[in-house]
């Protein structure tokens, strides 16, 4: 074969290859969870109700991480999403429902207890009134819903360990299994993207808790896509 050919041969393997390198990138890049919009759920300007739920292990259904610790997304028509990407509108009420199914632990940092940045600073939790809630006593804080740009931290108080009916299976509901419900309510900002996590170190099996759904969009953190 001439030198050309043989040339032409390598030439084409190598971009071959390198076709196959971008696509995988872009492919691994790209996957990420679907954003639910709420913004045509309610007439512009009226508060928007914003359901989530927490599960200690998600379950089968929803891909390769059925151990993985999970919030999910109630969307407009009632069907649980599992998403952590939610378009709202711009200078708007969240009314926001999260039902949270998982047990809790004490916090390494007691700030993570306070509720800070909510309309009056204050939440409910199973419809008492908080503004901070001592996770060294009952049982302890699961997660935290916060948005770090805008100063909003709610504690997510654990359900009993002791409970022979903790959600291991997502969507879950209660009775059926043990359920705390925490409810406050927070303004959009103007428009931008707002990253929200949780800050409890709950990824077990990663380094120090944090990998894993810790550190995987669609799990423990997410985004306000917050829009006018
Ligand atoms: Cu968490």
């Amino acid at each position: 074969m001439s030198f050309g050919g043989r040339l032409s041969i390598v030439v084409g393997l190598f971009v071959i290859a390198a076709g196959f390198a971008l696509w995988a990138v872009f492919g691994f890049l790209l996957v990420g969870p679907p954003t639910v919009d709420f913004t045509s759920a309610q007439p512009t300007g009226a508060p928007v109700d914003l359901t989530v739920q927490t599960v200690g292990s998600i379950g089968n259904g929803y891909g390769d991480h059925p151990t993985w610790v999970s919030y999910l997304v109630k969307d407009p028509q009632g069907q649980w999403i599992h998403s952590t990407i939610w378009k709202l509108p711009a200078h708007t009420r969240i009314n926001l429902t999260v039902e949270q199914f998982d047990s809790g632990s004490p916090l390494r940092n007691q700030q993570w207890g306070l509720v800070q940045g909510t309309v009056g600073g204050v939440a409910t939790y199973n419809g008492k009134t908080i503004s901070a809630y001592n996770s060294n006593t009952g049982n302890g804080v699961g997660h935290t819903f916060a948005i770090p740009t805008l100063g909003i931290n709610i504690p997510l108080i654990g359900v009993s360990p002791n409970a022979n009916n903790v959600c291991s299976q997502a969507p879950c509901s209660a009775p059926s299994s043990a359920e705390n419900i925490i409810k406050a309510s927070f303004m959009t900002p103007g428009p931008g993207t707002y990253p929200w996590q949780c800050f409890v170190p709950c990824g077990l099996g990663f380094l120090y808790g944090n990998g894993g759904p810790m550190s995987t969009v669609g799990y423990m953190g997410g985004f306000l896509d917050v829009v006018s």
